[in-house]
């Protein structure tokens, strides 16, 4: 396991609330069925960890999974591209996952090494939407590199210890303030001329600063834009090119 990021939800272990928007769908699925995918993979990690996902019909909001497919770089190579929380990416883009539309893409795997299921992809472009790097570990969804016969069954323990490490646990909020305020029912505040003797108001402890390097925005090698690699070759040809896929990409 591996994190990239400290989550939605700042520092430590705590909660976040969430917007989802899908914006198309790729020729081989219907709309319905990528948002049947896209409705599975969150709930894969919401099961787990205190993030919740709302679908919204607004695209571009910040705290928002803007949620599109389009042409990458043709097929083989780059499978899909996300983008970490906000603590890596501007607002604009953070959270972002886009689908390589040259790609065949299903739902499970009736169609084998013909197509990539979009659920397993999905739960892996999530995992990093929400924070998380590539796991070492093979079993994991977060592994670097995926066949087009695997398809999405469960998480690994390893996914699990990884997203559970910058967040609560489902079903709590760590103690903390929950990140991105749900809706509420109290009615707006009534704007009041400010009371110029109010003292200043304690601010919070200015967050420190993330230590790793500023990471570069080329799209080509950009560690902010974790791409999701495949390629269909080197994987059919044998286990010394998985390696030295591996490491490559990994
Ligand atoms: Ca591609
Ligand atoms: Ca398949
Ligand atoms: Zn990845």
């Amino acid at each position: 396991m591996a994190v990239a990021s400290v989550g939605w939800d700042g520092a430590g272990k705590r909660s976040a609330d969430l917007t989802y928007y899908i914006s198309n769908a790729p020729s081989s699925l219907s709309k319905a069925d990528v948002a049947s995918a896209i409705k599975t993979a969150l709930d894969a990690w919401s099961k787990v960890a205190s993030v919740r996902f709302t679908e919204s019909t607004i695209p571009g909001l910040a705290k928002q999974l803007d949620i599109s497919f389009g042409k990458i770089d043709g097929s083989g190579g780059t499978l899909a591209q996300a983008y970490f929380p906000d603590d890596v990416n501007p607002s604009r883009i953070a959270g972002d996952v886009q689908f390589d539309s040259s790609e065949n893409w299903e739902i499970g795997n009736a169609k084998g090494a013909a197509a990539f299921d979009l659920v397993h992809v999905a739960v892996h472009e999530i995992g990093h939407a929400l924070g998380l790097d590539h796991s070492n570990s093979g079993s994991a969804v977060l592994a670097p590199t995926v066949s087009p016969t695997e398809y999405f069954t469960a998480l690994d323990q390893d996914d699990v210890d990884a997203i559970l490490s910058i967040y609560a646990p489902a079903g709590t909020t760590g103690g903390g303030t929950l990140s991105g305020t749900p809706p509420t029912k109290t009615p707006p505040v009534t704007t009041t001329p400010p009371v110029v003797t109010t003292p200043p108001v304690t601010k919070a402890p200015t967050p420190t600063p993330p230590t790793t390097p500023t990471k570069p925005m080329n799209p080509n090698d950009d560690w902010s834009i974790l791409k999701y690699r495949i390629n269909r070759f080197r994987w059919s040809s044998g286990l010394s090119e998985f390696y030295r896929f591996r490491r490559f990409f990994g």
